[in-house]
Order: structure tokens, then C-alpha cells, then sequence
């Protein structure tokens, strides 16, 4: 009943172990509330609706009081949310038998609850849809894969954004026990190339030829690293994986002075693939059908949280006539991330935004916008 609520604890904790940075602290927070204010969101038709009362009720947050411009950033948002999941494999069809494993803690008795999955049937279904709907810790829907799909053959989700994010986190909440072996990777080019955020295993050198939680330097930050954290098989059910995409690399407190983090963080698409299962080991004795029916991903929630990629230069995403996201630039700025000048804005090179300056584009007529609106 509480597990979700549950997970954000959990979540908010892992995140808050390992020193955050000033702007990651306040992602948290809104992390928190985000969990919260979805539900509001979705009753008042979404994402843009919040964004426009938010927007109409207060003066442009790219401009100060006196009309100057100074840096603005869309909100923190899970840019999962509502989004389509592409998935390799899903339960029900055909309709198939599948035992839900339990036990009170470790080394107890293992009892099986045998259920049914059909895609024909709205009430046991588990499509992928459940992995990005609105999470009611009260009501938990899931995904579900095939039962006993075992390396080498992966289970691959895949999520596009739609548009460069900046990707603060990248969470799981698990159903079935966690992968003992999974990826996830990014996209920075709409799917086209892919390359891993973390690798995740009890047996990195031999999955992926990666040392187990190697030590991230100024030399690596843009490395992908693998860690035995987070694989264990138990709890059974609830697990969560959460990978904080800053954690550990050293140049995370000067995020605005480094060009190579900014690049780490962007995402225009995410993949996740489960490469192995847990097993108690008891899927080749006699009764293997019912054993092998107890072994399949079940994932919950997944998330993605991060804001909409506008170099300072926008305080929010809108979708442009084409319905594709794009930002909303100021500081005569233009191009889906405000990442180039405006037409006859180019006396000064482009910039992104800084905590401290602006760095907005100038024009020979025009070294400051008209109007705040404009
Ligand atoms: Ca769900």
C-alpha cells in the first residue's frame, strides 16, 4: 500500500548520501513534490497547463525586475511521465501462467501465488503503458515481461523524450526482484548512436568486462561505471534502482564550468535492458514449469527526471506547430535548445547562460531586448 511512498524515501536517501550538489539538493526537493503534484497535473490536463499557470501568474523569470536578462531554466519534471515505453516483450500473449514468489525475509520458506496474464483481459494485462502512468502508491500498475527470458537474450525498454533533457536521475521501481545484471544508456541524437549511463551487476567483469565500482576522475567523468549495488534479489518485490547521473564525478559542483558534464547529463533518449535474471537456482529440477514461471521482470514505475534542455535561456518547454517540444527562448536566442543566436543577433558568439551572466545574444540596433516579453 505504501510502497511507492516508500520509494521516494528511498529515493530522496540514496540521492542524499552522496553529496548533492546546491542545484541537485533542490532537484531532490522537487523530486518530492513532483511525486505529489502529478496527480494535480494530470486532473488539469498536464504538463502545459501547470507550466501556463505558472507562467501568466508571476513576471518572466528570464528578466529581472529591471527588464535585464538574467539565466532561467524550465521546471524539474519526470519527462517520462505519460510517455510511451517501447518494450521486447510483454506477458499475456498468449495468455500465460506466472507465480509470484514470496517470502517474509531471507532464508524463510519461499510460498508461490499463481496469477494469469492476458492481453485480452483489461484486469490482467500488463502492458507497457503501466511503466510511465501516474504512480498510485494505493494502486501500483505494472509491466511485465515473458516468464524466464534468460541472457543472452535481453529485455529492452526504450523511452524517447521527444528533445534534449538534461537527465538529473533515472529510476526503476521493481515489482519482481531487481535484474542481477542490467543497463541503462543514453541517446543524444534521437536513438541513432547509444552510449551507457551504468552498468549494473554482481559480476561486472565478467557482464561487461567493467571493474566493479570503479573510482571516477576529472580524466573519466563521461564513463559510464558498473557497481554491484542495487542487485541484490531481495526484497522479492519494491526494489528500487535509482541512478543519479552526477553522483561521484568530481566536476558536479562546477556544473556550469564544465562542458564535458553538461554533455553527460544530455539525453534525448533512454534504453534500459535487463540482461540477466536472479534464480534460486531451482529452474532445472523437476517441477522447472513452475519454477521457470516464477522468473520475469515486473517493473512498476520508471522514471526520468530532469528538465528540458534550454541552455538558460528558457523557462519552459512548449510544443511548437509541428507538436514537437521545443523551448521557449529568450535572450534572443533561438533553435529547439536556444542553442544559437536569433537572425541579426550575432555581434556577440553564442552562449549558454551562466549563474552570473546571461550571455545573451546582441544585434548592432538592439544590445538589450525592448520589452521582458519580448
Ligand atoms: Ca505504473
Amino acid at each position: 500500500m505504501f510502497a511507492g511512498c516508500w520509494a521516494i524515501i528511498k529515493l530522496q536517501r540514496h540521492l542524499g548520501t552522496e553529496g548533492p550538489t546546491m542545484i541537485r539538493a533542490v532537484d531532490i526537493v522537487l523530486t518530492v513534490l513532483l511525486a505529489a503534484s502529478l496527480s494535480c497535473r494530470s486532473a488539469f490536463g498536464g504538463y502545459g497547463m501547470s507550466l501556463f499557470a505558472a507562467q501568466t501568474s508571476s513576471p518572466d523569470p528570464c528578466y529581472d525586475e529591471h527588464g535585464n536578462p538574467r539565466r532561467c531554466i524550465p521546471d524539474f519534471v519526470n519527462s517520462a511521465f505519460g510517455k510511451e515505453v517501447k518494450v521486447s516483450s510483454t506477458c499475456g500473449k498468449p495468455p500465460n501462467r506466472y507465480c509470484v514468489v514470496t517470502s517474509a525475509e531471507k532464508g524463510d520458506e519461499r510460498t508461490r501465488n499463481c496469477h494469469t496474464c492476458d492481453a485480452s483481459d483489461p484486469k490482467k494485462y500488463h502492458p507497457p503503458a503501466y511503466l510511465t502512468d501516474l504512480n498510485n502508491p494505493h494502486n501500483l500498475t505494472c509491466w511485465q515481461s515473458e516468464n524466464f527470458i534468460q541472457y543472452p537474450q535481453n529485455v529492452t525498454l526504450t523511452l524517447s523524450l521527444g528533445k534534449k533533457f538534461e537527465v538529473t536521475y533515472v529510476s526503476l521501481q521493481f515489482f519482481s526482484p531487481r535484474p542481477e545484471s542490467m543497463v541503462i544508456y543514453k541517446s543524444m541524437d534521437y536513438g541513432k548512436t547509444w552510449v551507457p549511463f551504468q552498468f549494473y551487476s554482481t559480476q561486472c567483469r565478467k557482464m561487461y568486462n567493467k571493474p566493479n565500482r570503479a573510482v571516477i576522475t576529472k580524466q573519466n567523468e563521461q564513463e559510464a561505471v558498473c557497481t554491484d549495488s542495487h542487485t541484490d534479489m531481495y526484497p522479492l518485490t519494491g526494489g528500487l534502482i535509482a541512478f543519479s547521473t552526477l553522483d561521484g564525478r568530481p566536476s558536479a559542483h562546477d556544473f556550469d564550468n564544465s562542458p564535458v558534464l553538461q554533455d553527460w547529463v544530455t539525453a534525448t533518449d533512454i534504453k534500459v535492458i535487463f540482461s540477466r535474471l536472479h534464480t534460486f537456482g531451482d529452474e532445472n529440477e523437476d517441477d522447472s514449469e513452475l519454477a521457470r514461471d516464477s522468473y520475469f521482470y515486473a517493473v512498476s514505475d520508471l522514471q526520468v527526471g530532469g528538465r528540458c534542455k534550454c541552455n538558460g535561456h528558457a523557462s519552459r518547454c512548449v510544443k511548437d506547430r509541428d507538436g514537437s517540444l521545443v523551448c521557449e527562448c529568450k535572450h534572443n536566442t533561438a533553435g529547439p535548445e536556444c542553442d544559437r543566436c536569433k537572425p541579426f543577433h550575432y555581434d556577440r558568439p553564442w552562449q549558454r547562460a551562466t549563474a552570473r551572466e546571461a550571455n545573451e545574444c546582441v544585434g548592432k540596433s538592439n544590445h538589450r531586448p525592448p520589452s521582458p516579453s519580448g
